[in-house]
């Protein structure tokens, strides 16, 4: 068994054992009780289901596996010619809990470089959409129609033991991830290439090498792209993409139809495709002011004049969030040590200073700080990446790492079936009934 599987099914059988030991002993204690408002309120905060890969603290940010962005960067293996952590790093992470060595990153590269084989029916699928199709629409129909591949499938149709359940996700996932920038890049070449598709490099790693089939072959592209795939790759467990994933995943669809679905919530604009929706709206704001060097005061009122026509900041604010995001942090010093004066880009700092206050005004915006969409697109666009309804995509490719990680955990734990009790408000309104009797 490879090293990554074998390390995996160890760490398993660990926490397996202990699950249940946590099971007998404390299986009744409360944890979190539920409030009507939870209820109305989409659940923020309920603390209601396992997802090993990472945790997301409001004060803090994200850890994986308990590191933070910033130490990510230092202890994560970088290319041979960078500095950004690669994300094959971060996927052994995610899914072992053990920092990979320099070795063990050169194997996952070329483990996913091996099982890279993006099938041709799934190319003429695509071929025979319509151009204007959106690029998240074409990643959601290219997910599902690899399928076929299923070995999870596959298996179960044979008769598969419960107990091999992680292994065939296992291997779906390893073949899904190896296959997405293939994926990610033939999209972007149908649409943005007049469908002129470029031949991997297989001296490269894996998001340098998705950025080079999309024609980008700068080198801080490249380590744009490690670092892009790295930070955007997981959120703990409660965010739209990794719910719906591990949602769809609890009923034993397989990786093709649960990541296939989690793609989907990803491109709703109050989640992942805030990134295209932030650049596209300073590209308006721009052009509303006529020029891409705006004073504070015109910056300012084009703020106020968004916010007034009904619409939010996109970039800005997060469920659950209470600081500015160290994913938008982390672009930012990428941004410092690699660009110099990109008025784009002093124009994301910009809106920096004044979004805040402006939403912190409003009375009732819980997080007025910037999230991890807020600055993508600038760096994009500085790499010559104008595109910016793709820019999703990017994100759903990464995104695949920690939910798929997060899927085979939850074979290998056995998780059930998910499903939550939902309520009607008539419900609701014989529930309150006892408490309008109560006196004052
Ligand atoms: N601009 C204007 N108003 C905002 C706002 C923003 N950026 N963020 C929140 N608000 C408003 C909400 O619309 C809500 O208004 P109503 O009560 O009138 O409906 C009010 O403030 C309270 O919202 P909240 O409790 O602070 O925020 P939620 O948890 O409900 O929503 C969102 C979190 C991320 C959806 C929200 O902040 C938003 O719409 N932001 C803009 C879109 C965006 O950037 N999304 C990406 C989030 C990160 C992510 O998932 N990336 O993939």
């Amino acid at each position: 068994m490879e090293r990554l599987k074998s390390l995996f099914q160890q760490k398993a059988i660990i926490l397996g054992n202990e699950i249940k030991e946590i099971l007998r002993d404390h299986g009744d204690k409360i944890i979190d009780e539920s409030t009507i408002g939870k209820i109305y309120g989409g659940m923020r905060g309920l603390k209601s289901m396992i997802y090993e890969t990472s945790a997301l603290d409001p004060s803090e940010g994200i850890r994986f596996r308990g590191f933070s962005i910033p130490e990510l960067e230092e202890k994560l293996p970088s290319a041979k010619d960078g500095n950004e952590p690669l994300p094959e790093g971060l996927f052994w992470l995610m899914l072992t809990g053990e920092l990979p060595t320099e070795d063990d990153v050169a194997w996952l590269t070329e483990e996913w470089r091996k099982r890279a084989n993006f099938p041709q029916y799934v190319k003429d699928v695509l071929d025979t959409l319509p151009l204007e199709t959106h690029p998240m629409t074409m990643l959601s129909i290219g997910i599902l129609a690899m399928r076929n591949n299923s070995i999870f499938d596959k298996k179960y149709s044979e008769g598969m033991n419960k107990s091999e359940y992680w292994d065939a996700t296992y291997e779906d996932s390893m073949n899904l991830i190896a296959n997405l920038p293939y994926l990610g890049a033939y999209i972007y070449n149908i649409k943005y290439n007049n469908g002129k598709q470029i031949s991997s490099d297989p001296e490269l790693d894996w998001g340098a090498n998705y950025a080079h089939m999309m024609g980008n072959d700068d080198e801080g592209f490249k380590e744009l792209m490690r670092l892009y795939l790295t930070i955007h790759a997981d959120h703990e467990g409660g965010n739209a993409s990794a719910h719906t994933t591990h949602l769809v995943n609890s009923t034993l669809s397989d990786a093709y139809f649960s990541l296939s679905a989690g793609i989907n919530a990803l491109a709703g604009p109050l989640h992942g495709l805030a990134n295209q929706e932030v650049i596209k709206w300073v590209f308006e704001m721009i052009d509303d002011i006529g020029t891409d060097k705006p004073t504070d005061e015109q910056i300012i009122q084009y703020i106020h004049k968004t916010i007034e026509a009904g619409r939010v900041i996109p970039g800005y604010g997060h469920a659950v969030l209470r600081i500015p995001d160290p994913r938008f942090t982390a672009q930012q010093k990428f941004a410092e040590r690699n660009i110099e004066n990109s008025n784009l880009i002093n124009i994301i700092w910009k809106l920096f200073e004044h979004i805040p206050p402006i939403l912190t005004g409003l009375g009732k915006v819980k997080n007025p700080f910037p999230n991890v969409d807020a600055h993508s697109g600038a760096l994009l666009v500085h790499y010559g990446f104008k595109e910016y309804d793709y820019y999703t995509v990017m994100f759903g490719v990464s995104r695949a790492l920690g939910v798929l990680a997060a899927s085979v955990w939850s074979r290998a734990l056995n998780f059930p079936l998910e499903r939550p009790k939902s309520l009607t408000t008539d419900w609701i309104k014989n529930f309150v009934k006892v408490f309008k009797q109560e006196p004052a």
